[in-house]
């Protein structure tokens, strides 16, 4: 759990805002826990919204945080406009997050969770609400009325927890059980960088408010459905690997003939950044739409975040994710083009600074 008084991580946050293009210092600069806190505490009525194809933080920061707002005596409705995927159903109140195309209701303030816009939902009637933003990605914008923003944090969930104990609200098992979920996958199962001393001590709290690990560990790991093994495979032979660069696809027929969901998809990119000697990483997938999804990781000094950000898309340092408009053929040679250079600059750099540019050298 980062701390307001961390001056360091503040001077890197303003520097990576910088870089994205974002105004630190303007008007819209994040206002923090404590004026989420009064909204919070202000209002009856609450919609609570994550970013569409909700991974594991976005369930459960949505589940824990109207839980929270439960406890408090308010009233919330989870919204999503994408389908729980079936690894985090078991979660307790999972199966009030609502899949819809549009927010209706009187409601004081909209909670939007782990986005850098309202396009990041791809819900409608959120125009015109009063929003406030939880967010720990790199790529953060301070589109709301109220913005808390921790790049720090490994999960939104470690934010959903502070503000959890800040309100005085008792973390119950299932409260429990929806973070310690969040936290263990969006830090890569405690593998991602960012995993520090914070996100143990912060796992080690929620299992002592009744997270069981290896319980969520089955549900999450160890109970995947079959056509999600079977496009695997299919990717896995698809492997292209460059020097540092390693990519691979899934196209739509790949995923009717598997009988795959989209959320089956999740995960095959972290085969190719696997690879010993492999700094970054694509997959390129074809969605129904006709438009290309694209999940970009990175073991070295590569920003994923940056290049998804300038293609629309956000994340973080080691893992983003954008969309480009199809086919999949073009949209390839666009990123891969874009990885090349920046794994060329990545080289260039470290021989700047005299160490080894790394083996089987691109550019
Ligand atoms: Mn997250």
């Amino acid at each position: 759990m980062s701390t307001g008084h961390d001056i360091p991580g503040e001077q890197r946050r303003e520097r990576m805002a910088t870089r994205l293009g974002h105004a630190p210092g303007s008007g819209t600069r994040p206002a923090g826990m404590e004026a989420v806190l009064d909204v919070v505490r202000r209002g009856r009525r609450f919609a609570v919204c994550s970013h569409a194809r909700p991974d594991g933080d976005a369930v459960g920061s949505m589940l824990a945080c109207g839980m929270l707002l439960s406890q408090m005596g308010k009233q919330a409705d989870l919204y999503s406009a994408d389908p729980v995927p079936q690894i985090y159903r078991w979660l307790g109140c999972a199966e009030t997050i609502r899949q819809t195309q549009r927010v209706e209701g009187d409601y004081d303030a909209a909670i939007l969770l782990e986005c850098d816009g309202i396009a990041r939902t791809r819900l409608q009637g959120l125009e015109g609400r009063k929003l406030v933003s939880i967010d720990h990605h790199a790529s953060w914008r301070a589109f709301a009325d109220v913005n808390w923003i921790d790049e720090h944090a490994c999960a939104v969930a470690e934010m959903v927890y502070r503000l959890a104990r800040a309100a005085g609200v008792t973390v119950v098992p299932p409260m429990a059980a929806c973070l310690y979920t969040a936290v263990l996958t969006d830090t890569g199962s405690f593998c991602y960088e960012g995993t520090d001393a914070h996100a143990f001590e912060l796992a080690r709290e929620l299992v002592r408010c009744g997270a069981e690990p290896a319980a969520i560990a089955r549900e999450v790991y160890f109970s995947n459905p079959l056509p999600k093994m079977v496009l695997l495979g299919t990717a896995l032979t698809r492997l292209e690997r460059e020097g540092r660069l390693a990519w691979l696809w899934v196209t739509h027929e790949d995923m009717t003939r598997a009988e795959a969901a989209e959320e089956d998809c999740e995960g095959i990119v972290n085969y190719a950044i696997g690879i010993a000697g492999v700094e970054a990483a694509v997959l390129v997938r074809e969605l129904h739409d006709g438009k290309v999804r694209l999940s970009l990781r990175s073991k070295g000094d590569v920003d994923v975040a940056l290049i998804a950000a300038s293609f629309g898309g956000g994340g973080h340092r080691h893992a983003g994710g954008c969309t480009l408009e199809g086919p999949r053929g073009p949209a390839t040679e666009r990123i891969l083009e874009r990885m090349r250079r920046e794994l060329a600059a990545s080289a260039a750099d470290r021989r700047a600074r005299g160490e080894s540019p790394g083996t089987n050298l691109l550019g």
